[in-house]
């Protein structure tokens, strides 16, 4: 990372991230090919986040977390996913399921389950998608009904991350059929409450230390004050969490794109082929260039949507898009072509070139596939166009 990197960070941002990265190195990397190789949990990579308040660092200093900002956030994902994606999402998705109840949750809502993740004590997931709701996130059928002081939860959601492994899940469920968005609700669901059972782990192509299952809601009762701000807005705090979220995914992305080009650079200096290192041949001093270039833009991105995400920008929906969008492009571009630096080396397992590219291949496709960030990005644009101000 060359010193041009550092340019707009503060000196506690800076020592964040040098502390982020110390850890990686000697906690969380040494395990990670064996996490992916057995597609099991990063308990390791876990237990050092949580000894070192890493694990969930937005949460607000009143309900006992560190009340990082978002540039935070994103450069502890950043850190952990450069060398362990799978392991990145522990801070991600613990951001991912709160950030609902940060955003719209009552006083006692978030006393409640914010301190427990703050201390280490529970994750927490998100569960919005479903088997036949994916991109259209509205068309979901998950039911909660009320009944007196309760609601009754019934329904499935899919591509649920560190299901199982989290005690508290924000479950979007639809309370008023008769209206489509504005009829889903929010609410938080707890692992153990009567009713709430997990599909077996998903076998996916990378992040295999990530737990990815179903979870089953089966007459689910919980009390009515488990709801998540009003009935009704439930669609409009899930949109508003991604806004703020997919920049820790474009964090993610970015890791694992600086992971696999920092590999590559140490490879072309060692590897000889025809009498000289591979970093003495022109065509692939080009790829690293366009590879480090790539990255740059990246992080510009990311860091200036994180900076939108702390003030609250109003084109927040159209930055969180493009920095998600822009930069897991980028860790699919960069990991390709470092494996292809690699040569065979970099198609085998026994290195990890091939697994940072099977993990960048996700940060394209969840939280809305790039194809919905387009559609994201264009709506705000056409729509301020529409209103004559930049949204
Ligand atoms: N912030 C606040 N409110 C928002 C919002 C945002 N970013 N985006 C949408 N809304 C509100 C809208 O204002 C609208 O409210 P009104 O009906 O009161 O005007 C409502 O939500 C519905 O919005 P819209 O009409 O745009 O909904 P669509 O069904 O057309 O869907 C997309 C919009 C496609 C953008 C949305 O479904 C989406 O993001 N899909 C991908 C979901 C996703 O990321 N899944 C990954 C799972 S999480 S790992």
């Amino acid at each position: 990372m060359s010193s041009f990197d550092y340019f707009t960070l503060s000196e506690e941002h800076r020592m964040l991230r040098e502390a982020v990265r110390d850890l990686a190195r000697d906690r969380i990397a040494p395990h990670a090919a064996d996490v992916d190789e057995q597609a099991r949990f990063p308990q390791e990579a876990h237990d050092a986040l949580v000894a070192n308040d890493l694990h969930a660092v937005h949460v607000p200093e009143e309900f006992g977390g560190a009340g990082a900002d978002a540039l935070a956030s994103v450069i502890v994902i950043e850190e952990v996913a450069r060398v362990c994606a799978s392991s990145s999402l522990i801070p991600a998705v613990n951001k991912l399921g709160s950030l609902p109840l940060v955003l719209a949750g009552s006083e006692a809502l978030k006393k409640r389950y914010l301190a427990p993740l703050a201390a280490g004590d529970a994750m927490f997931s998100y569960c919005l998608s479903e088997p036949g709701a994916g991109s259209d996130a509205a068309g979901m059928t998950t039911r909660a009904v009320r009944d007196g002081d309760h609601y009754v939860l019934n329904g499935v959601k899919r591509w649920i991350t560190n299901a199982g492994v989290s005690e508290y899940y924000t479950v979007m469920a639809v309370t008023d059929p008769s209206r489509r968005s504005g009829g889903i609700s929010a609410f938080v669901v707890e692992k153990s409450d009567p009713g709430v059972t997990f599909g077996a782990p998903e076998k996916k192509l990378g992040i295999k230390g990530s737990p990815t299952r179903e979870v089953y809601l089966d007459n689910v009762r919980i009390p009515a004050d488990r709801m998540i701000g009003d009935e009704g807005t439930g669609f409009a705090t899930a949109m508003r969490t991604l806004d703020h979220t997919r920049i820790t995914i474009a964090a993610q992305a970015l890791g694992i794109a600086q992971g696999a080009l920092d590999h590559a650079t140490a490879y072309l200096r060692e590897r000889k082929q025809f009498g000289k290192p591979l970093a003495d041949f022109q065509g692939l001093q080009f790829m690293v260039a366009d590879m480090a270039m790539k990255i740059s833009a990246a992080r510009a991105l990311t860091y200036q949507a994180a900076a939108a995400s702390e003030r609250g920008d109003a084109d927040l929906t159209y930055q969180g898009a493009a920095a998600k969008c822009f930069a897991s492009d980028v860790a699919m571009e960069v990991t390709t072509d470092a494996v292809q630096l690699l040569g065979g080396y970099g198609y085998s397992r026994e290195y990890p070139l091939e697994r940072m590219m099977r993990d960048a291949k996700i940060t394209q496709i969840y939280e809305g596939t790039n194809q919905i960030q387009r559609v994201v990005m264009s709506r705000s644009l056409l729509r301020a166009a529409d209103t004559g101000k930049r949204n």
